[in-house]
């Protein structure tokens, strides 16, 4: 999809801080960082939400987490927890319309997310 701000990163257009990527994913960090090492993951195929995913799309997306966990945990040893979130549609809080997976990591008492 040519006007998806999450496409133009996947093709390179826009430059992104990249966490993970393989055939399928990319993974980068969020431009909020709402703790320090929020990341996206994301289906380099445009699907605007979890609704268009199939089986496939599905297990191979979601089969990424753990890889992107371990990966802000080697980077951010000091990680005390990690919440992930998927927002689903604007009444979901969803901003960008290409499907997203965030992961936030969580620093105890410290961090300010709630
Ligand atoms: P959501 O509200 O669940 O749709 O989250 C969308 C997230 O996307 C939000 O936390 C901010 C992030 N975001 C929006 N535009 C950009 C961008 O251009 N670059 C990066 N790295 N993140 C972005």
């Amino acid at each position: 999809m040519t006007d998806c701000i999450f496409c133009k990163i996947v093709n390179h257009e826009i430059p992104s801080y990249k966490v993970y990527e393989d055939d399928n994913v990319y993974a980068f960090l969020d431009i909020t960082q709402a703790t320090k090492g929020h990341t996206l993951l994301i289906p380099k195929k445009h699907v605007t939400d979890i609704f268009e995913y199939d089986g496939d799309l599905a297990a191979t997306v979601f089969a990424c987490v753990p890889k992107v966990a371990r990966a802000l945990e080697k980077a951010f040893p000091e990680m005390e927890g990690l919440n992930i979130i998927n927002n689903n549609k604007e009444m979901a809080y969803q901003s960008v319309f290409h499907s997203h997976i965030h992961l936030i990591p969580r620093y105890g008492k410290s961090d300010d997310f709630s």
